[in-house]
């Protein structure tokens, strides 16, 4: 058992191996996880949270970590997540990333964590949005999220994130994928990546054709720019930070900002709940009530749906 008062007061004052130690009672779902969370919560809201979202290979990490290298810059304390919700494990694909991120590895002012997702019951929606709150309470000003994987889960990760940064890069056939994939609905900022290749842009062309149909925007409300960036050379990524920024100071007057928080905190919640009750349901197979509800209904004394009803409030009074 952690003495996890001491652990908060660490990771307050930005010791890492704290930090580092919550996140794992986070990864290894921690029956502490509630102490930590109570223990946390008054600690958190300062952080803005930005997701990372894209192809794989389009250039997340090495953005990233151009990022970090931008906010540092500017004396910000940032925190790195990168989520694989594929794979159970931590390491093997995230191994690439670790060794882009070793130019901050000896940073005090960066934490960098990777966390695989899959083992989780809920997944990702659970697990990744209690990680963001312990490098939020560890103070961190801006928390980089990287989804490594593509589909349902990118999606997800937006839906954690104040902003969502869509990456393309030219020549892999992106735009269809993207339009596909729904992505056109969740970026903030859409970065064409690799525009030192050909066809960055037609790609900016594209995406701007796309992300115009259909659109009926008012005068105050948001439109998502588009950056052309190389982010190896790390070219364009200032104007990134700038559409950044921009687009928190409009969420900010706008009030965007606190109702995409309540939205997250609401699904949180629910997430966190339904995961509550499907343990228990799981511990129903075994459990006799269910066996008394059965043979009811298998002898034609009770209907199925009586049946889960009572199940159901059975449930839920404990
Ligand atoms: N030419 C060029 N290559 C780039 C650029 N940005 C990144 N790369 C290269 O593209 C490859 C993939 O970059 P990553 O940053 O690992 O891409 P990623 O999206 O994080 O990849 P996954 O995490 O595997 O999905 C690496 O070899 C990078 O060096 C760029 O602007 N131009
Ligand atoms: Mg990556």
């Amino acid at each position: 058992m952690h003495d996890v008062p001491s652990l908060v007061a660490q990771a307050r004052e930005g010791r890492p191996r704290a930090v580092a130690r919550l996140i794992s009672l986070v990864e290894g779902a921690s029956p502490q996880l509630r102490e930590v969370m109570a223990a946390l919560a008054p600690l958190t809201g300062h952080a803005y949270v930005v997701g990372l979202t894209g192809s794989p290979g389009v250039g997340k990490s090495t953005s990233t970590s151009a990022l970090v290298t931008a906010y540092r810059r500017a004396g910000k304390r940032v925190g790195v997540l990168a989520v694989d919700p594929s794979s159970p494990f931590s390491g093997g694909a995230l191994l690439g990333d670790r060794i882009r991120m070793a130019d901050h590895a000896s940073d005090p002012g960066v934490y960098i964590r990777s966390m695989a997702t899959r083992g989780h019951l809920g997944g990702l929606a659970w697990a990744a949005p209690q990680a963001i709150r312990v490098l939020d309470a560890a103070g961190c000003d801006v928390v980089l999220v990287e989804t490594v994987g593509v589909g349902q889960s990118e999606v997800e990760i937006a839906s954690q994130a104040d902003t969502s940064v869509v990456l393309l890069a030219p020549g892999m056939g992106d735009g269809i994928q993207a339009a596909k994939a729904g992505i056109l609905e969740i970026g903030d900022v859409y970065v064409v990546n690799k525009a030192d290749r050909d066809g960055a842009d037609s790609t900016v062309r594209e995406l701007n054709h796309m992300l115009g149909l259909g659109e009926s925007r008012g005068p105050g409300d948001w439109r998502p720019p588009i950056v052309k960036t190389v982010a190896s050379r790390a070219e364009g990524v200032d104007e990134v930070v700038e559409a950044l920024e921009k687009h928190r100071a409009w969420m900010e007057e706008r009030g965007v900002l606190a109702e995409r928080r309540a939205a997250r905190a609401a699904r949180e919640v629910e997430t966190i709940a339904v995961t509550a009750l499907r343990e228990r349901i799981a511990d129903l197979r075994g459990d006799q009530r269910l066996g008394v509800l059965a043979d009811r209904v298998a002898s034609g004394s009770l209907d199925p749906y009586a049946a889960a009803d009572e199940l159901v409030s059975g449930l839920t009074q404990g």
